[in-house]
């Protein structure tokens, strides 16, 4: 059952400590709520106390509350956010932002909360059918309300190329150009401007955007555009279908490395965050050989231009530079691969696919999506634990938790938001709250409450039968 009126700890992801005050409530408007927002959006806030109508946010050192941490106290006369950094500032408005939905009245108590794993990533598939600017920001801003802090772009596969890379202009002439993504639906393409203005958007929200280039494989509209790359110096056609595993770049190939060193360069250059993304799934068309070779020399380009790599995991068959991240995203309990690269000291970002690939399908009746991997019902995506899912993997190895979109079946933002919610959410308090504060049942009931707010806000959501969603 749910309650009738509104909790202290009805918030996704569930905070670290909640300390209600059961008989004290505070009313806001949403002036209010929108001017806190926008004080911690315009960076307003240094290291003086702001405030904001009736809401206070202060810069604390003295909180050992840590990059992203928050505490919240909501009492009747007042709310203030007191954080140590601005990131902790903008997380703890977005707990007020849910908690006042509706008729902005805020339970009053106390909220201490810190996210338990630094990245906490969601990845969106520009490729296999491309989104624009704004429909990138506009699916950010929904991701942020969870807390999530990274955004991955897969930029480049074999049915499309996404980002322009100067010196290379065919990229995204004939790669993004029309015709392109699965089926011919997604044409388009990022310029380096396009690009800059997501990343400076993610960047005022917190978030990190972490860009892919996949690598050796998932490169046919590479070699589409460039066939002094492929193994003969032959064209290759086009393909729109969502075969995998069938392109490669040339491990023994002169070319191949520099247009690699440029693509990367590139991307190093309009890439604030720390992270490059080089890919290496599904090289099933390399040989083992061939795979190690051309990885022992790309891998450590990120490095040299002050990046960390990421790659899918198939990359720990490689030697891995020192910093180097591995991505695991098969259903398998066991990768021994992943658990030699843990055992070096490097660490790993979940995302199994039977719990957090979003492009998996509901249920055997879901319109959209794969199944590859299973059904993936929410509480699938939501009863697992990162630290407990695959041999050598334990927590101190985990830099975090992520949940990919692959876009083979999309065809709008509608489709993404409905395979993104509510299953996004369920992956977001896995990243976000400490182990013990996790409960099923209380998830159910918790996300139940986005159901009107995201009809409200004109947002397709899976009504899935295990939630009881509030009858319109
Ligand atoms: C596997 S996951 C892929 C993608 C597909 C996805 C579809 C991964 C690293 N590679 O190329 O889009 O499955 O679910």
């Amino acid at each position: 059952m749910r309650p009738q009126t509104k909790r202290l700890g009805d918030v996704i992801p569930a905070p670290a400590l909640v300390v209600p005050e059961p008989a004290v409530t505070f009313a806001i408007t949403p002036e209010a709520l929108a001017r806190a927002g926008a004080a911690v959006l315009s960076g307003a806030l240094v290291d003086v106390s702001a405030d904001s109508g009736e809401i206070r946010l202060e810069r604390s050192d003295a909180d050992a509350l840590g990059a992203e941490g928050y505490r919240l106290e909501i009492t009747a006369t007042g709310v203030t956010v007191r954080a140590a950094e601005r990131a902790g500032l903008f997380w703890g408005v977005q707990t007020l932002v849910q908690l006042g939905a509706g008729d902005g009245v805020l339970p009053g108590g106390v909220i201490e909360d810190r996210p338990r794993f630094a990245y906490r990533g969601a990845m969106l598939d520009l490729a296999r059918h491309f989104f624009t600017v704004d429909e990138i920001k506009a699916h950010l801003d929904l991701l942020i309300q969870f807390k999530i802090n990274h955004l991955h772009l897969h930029l480049t596969d074999d049915q499309g190329w996404r980002l322009e890379i100067p010196g290379w202009p065919r990229l995204t002439e004939i790669g993004g150009g029309p015709g392109t993504g699965c089926d011919g639906e997604g044409p388009g393409f990022l310029t380096l401007a396009d690009y800059a203005d997501v990343v400076a958007y993610a960047a005022e929200r917190f978030v990190t955007v972490v860009p892919e280039i996949d690598m050796p494989g998932h490169v046919n509209a590479a070699l589409v555009a460039y066939p002094e790359l492929t193994a003969d110096g032959q064209p290759v056609a086009p393909r729109t279908d969502a075969e995998v595993g069938y392109s490669s770049l040339v491990a023994g190939k002169e070319e191949t490395y520099a247009f690699v060193e440029t693509v990367l360069k590139t991307l190093a250059d309009a890439t604030p965050g720390p992270y490059l993304h080089l890919g290496g799934d599904e090289c099933l068309s390399t040989t083992a050989e061939d795979y190690r070779a051309f990885l022992a020399r790309v891998l450590p380009l990120p490095g040299k231009y002050g990046k960390r790599a990421i790659g899918w995991h198939e990359i720990a068959a490689a030697d891995l530079p020192e910093g180097t991240v591995v991505q695991y995203w098969r259903p398998e309990e066991q990768d021994a691969g992943v658990g030699a690269a843990v055992a070096a000291g490097r660490s790993v970002i979940m995302s199994p696919a039977d719990r957090t690939y979003l492009d998996m399908k509901y249920d055997a009746g879901t319109r959209l999506g794969l199944d590859w991997a299973g059904l993936v019902p929410v509480r699938r995506a939501y009863d697992w634990d990162p630290a407990e899912r695959l041999a050598g993997v334990t927590e101190e190895s985990l830099l975090g938790v992520a949940a990919p979109l692959w876009s083979e079946t999309l065809r709008s933002v509608a489709d993404v938001q409905y395979l993104t919610f509510p299953r996004l959410p369920a992956v977001a308090e896995i990243g976000w709250t400490p182990r013990a504060g996790r409960d099923w049942e209380s998830f159910r009931e918790r996300v139940a409450l986005f159901g009107p707010r995201w009809e409200a806000a004109g947002v397709s959501y899976f009504r899935a039968p295990e939630i009881d969603w509030p009858s319109a």
